[in-house]
């Protein structure tokens, strides 16, 4: 099937540079997607449109699409905010679009990318922060390697948590139930339009759409055989509030205790001088940021100096943003912010501005308030909203094992320099799910494995090797190497047994492909993490083991 797209190639890598990763040539241990052409194309695409039949759904449109076409997407109203003007089908699809009733005050838009090259294999998209967007572009993704793809709304459309307003069925869409039924529908879709049972069952997503892999694997074992979830918002309640909390600790931009980016870039330089050796490398990099207690005592002015140091309160605020956040009774809310994240974060969290995602959550979901200032956050109100809990958004539940027992796998993966989400966070999870189910790590492995991407920020980008296939955005090497994609790794896993070891990430000079690779690292398995063993040699993947 590969050979049937060659044709494609010289058109698409004119139009889409990230897209490529499935233009490679097949090879070793690559070599096993089905070959045989499934009897579905332009005539089944309009037929599927009038006789799919499910509770609930109605089809606004299947559209037959080829390959390279740049679909307009629609950006009215709401939709807008999702910034998502077109999206170039990688391949030959049939796409269809539906509305499916959730409740009687609430629905979800869906849409079903069925390539007419199947790989015989079904996959699921998620979302990110409070939306309300498909993620068109991880639809493509899928398409791209031949799965039938779904993705949903998330049951409100655009970025807004607004929807959620004395609407607690929008919340439940949001919580779980938009990509459950996404799952549900989305099978029927696929089995019909195939005239054949899809093989295996897959999930990609990443932040949000980390917390909707792991609610999935909580609650609904049986949708997928296996769940990609990178940087999950898992203990969402309390991570709203602390995302929060740091307008409380910087103040706004005319504070004594706020700093400007230009200050926050000396505090990330200090940073690197306390903890970029601790791996044996100095290469920017803080490999796990776990083991780096850094005190920013040393950028404090010296009496009569205030060049290139810190106030007595700017200190305070440095040490407060890397602290962990505790609440009443001394409980914890939420771990400390992950160093290696300040350049980023002196324009979002540290900006002295509200951030959005928690005056949504706290306003619409939580106090049907939309009064409420986020100037007004408390430990009390944090510990509210944890008991608050809407459908159980939490997402915390450590007992995985239904989804074990049915031979269900997961790769959990979390940039070690994410300015969102605290990759603290995800050990913490990881453990819990290690205590709930009395397993100890090693026995973890069997079904989940969790690898921490070092100089990653958000899901992409950052200083590290942080492409690992885990989106179009991440899928720059040409290749089918399941070693350098984790989609792909985790088909090899759930299909053939490979469980990864490593997962292995490029950096490609000034993050373009057609620049060439900066340097290629070996990602580590939790709990074992890298340091250098040949320090002169950092930028070879050689260079580095993975230890205790
Ligand atoms: C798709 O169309 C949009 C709007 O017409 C254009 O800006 C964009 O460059 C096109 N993308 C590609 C890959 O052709
Ligand atoms: C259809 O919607 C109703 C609520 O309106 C719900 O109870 C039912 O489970 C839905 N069916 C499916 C298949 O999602
Ligand atoms: C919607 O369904 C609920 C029960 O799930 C019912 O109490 C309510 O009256 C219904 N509202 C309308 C407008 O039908
Ligand atoms: C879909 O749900 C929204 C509430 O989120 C509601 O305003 C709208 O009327 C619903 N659409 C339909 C067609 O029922
Ligand atoms: C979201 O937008 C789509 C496309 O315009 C529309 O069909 C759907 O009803 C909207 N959903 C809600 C909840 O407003
Ligand atoms: C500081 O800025 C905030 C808004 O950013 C404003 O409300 C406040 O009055 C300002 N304080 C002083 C002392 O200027
Ligand atoms: C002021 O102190 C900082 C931090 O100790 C130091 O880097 C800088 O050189 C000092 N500047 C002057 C003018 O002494
Ligand atoms: C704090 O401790 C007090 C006394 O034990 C208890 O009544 C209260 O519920 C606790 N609050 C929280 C949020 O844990
Ligand atoms: C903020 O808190 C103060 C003191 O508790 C209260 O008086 C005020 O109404 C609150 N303001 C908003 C907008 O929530
Ligand atoms: C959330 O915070 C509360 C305190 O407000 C704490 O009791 C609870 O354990 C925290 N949950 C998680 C998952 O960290
Ligand atoms: C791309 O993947 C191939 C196949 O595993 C590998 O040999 C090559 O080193 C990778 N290139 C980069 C830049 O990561
Ligand atoms: C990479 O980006 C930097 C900063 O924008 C620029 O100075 C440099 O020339 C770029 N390198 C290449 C090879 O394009
Ligand atoms: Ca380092």
């Amino acid at each position: 099937m590969w050979r049937s797209i060659a044709p494609l190639l010289t058109l698409l890598s004119s139009l889409l540079i990230p897209a490529q990763a499935h233009l490679g040539p097949p090879g070793p241990p690559w070599s096993y997607f089905p070959t045989n052409k499934y009897a579905a194309g332009a005539s089944a695409c309009s037929a599927i449109a009038q006789s799919f039949r499910y509770q609930n759904v109605t089809v606004n449109f299947a559209h037959y699409v080829p390959a390279g076409t740049n679909i307009s997407l629609e950006q009215t109203g709401a939709l807008a905010t999702c910034a998502r003007p077109f999206q170039v089908a990688p391949v030959d699809v049939c796409r269809v679009a539906m509305f499916v009733a959730t409740s009687n005050r609430s629905n979800i838009t869906l849409e079903a990318w069925l390539p007419t090259d199947w790989n015989g294999r079904f996959l699921s998209t998620g979302n990110g922060g409070l939306s309300g967007c498909i993620q068109y572009e991880d639809i493509a993704y899928g398409t791209s390697f031949g799965f039938a793809t779904v993705g949903a709304n998330n049951g409100h459309n655009g970025t807004s948590g607004a929807a959620f307003y004395m609407n607690a069925d929008v919340v439940a869409d949001f919580a779980y139930r938009s990509v459950h039924t996404g799952v549900v529908v989305g099978k029927a879709i696929s089995n019909q339009y195939y005239r054949q049972q899809y093989s295996k069952s897959y999930y990609l997503g990443c932040s949000t759409g980390g917390r909707q892999g792991f609610k999935e694997a909580q609650d609904f074992p049986e949708d997928f055989d296996g769940i990609v979830a990178g940087a999950p918002a898992v203990g969402f309640n309390n991570l709203s509030s602390w995302s929060g909390h740091f307008l409380l600790i910087t103040g706004t931009p005319n504070a004594s205790t706020f700093l400007n980016p230009a200050q926050w870039a000396l505090v990330h330089r200090d940073i690197l001088s306390q903890c970029d050796a601790i791996d044996n490398a100095v290469d920017g990099i803080v490999e796990d940021p776990l083991l780096c207690h850094y005190d920013p005592i040393t950028l404090l002015c010296p009496p009569g100096n205030t060049t290139n140091c810190l106030t007595s309160a700017q200190v305070q605020t440095v040490a407060a943003v890397f602290a962990p956040y505790y609440g009443v009774n001394g409980t914890l809310i939420f771990p400390g912010m992950n160093v290696g994240s300040e350049l980023s974060d002196a324009f979002i969290y540290y900006n002295g501005q509200p951030f959005p995602y928690t005056s949504d959550w706290i306003r619409y979901a939580i106090l049907n308030d939309p009064t409420w200032s986020p100037f007004n956050l408390t430990a009390q109100l944090a510990a509210y909203a944890h008991a608050v809990n809407p459908s159980d958004i939490e997402t915390w539940k450590g007992d995985l094992s239904a989804y074990k027992n049915k031979g269900g796998k997961i790769l959990h993966y979390h940039g070690q320099a994410d300015s969102i989400i605290t990759s603290s966070n995800s050990p913490r999870y990881y453990d819990n799910v290690a205590t709930s189910m009395s397993l100890p790590p090693a026995s973890l492995d069997s079904f989940y494995r969790f690898f921490r991407i070092s100089g990653m920020d958000h899901c992409a980008g950052g200083v590290g090797a942080w492409q690992i296939g885990q989106t179009t955005a991440g899928s720059a090497n040409t290749t089918l190497d399941p070693q350098h994609n984790i989609l792909l790794r985790m088909v090899d896993w759930v299909e053939n047994g490979n469980a990864p070891d490593t997962v292995t990430g490029t950096k490609f000079v000034n993050d373009t492909a057609s620049l060439g690779v900066s340097f290629v690292r070996n990602h580590c398995r939790y709990p074992l993490r890298n340091v250098c063993v040949d320090p002169a040699n950092y930028q070879n993947p050689a260079a580095w083991k993975c230890v205790l």
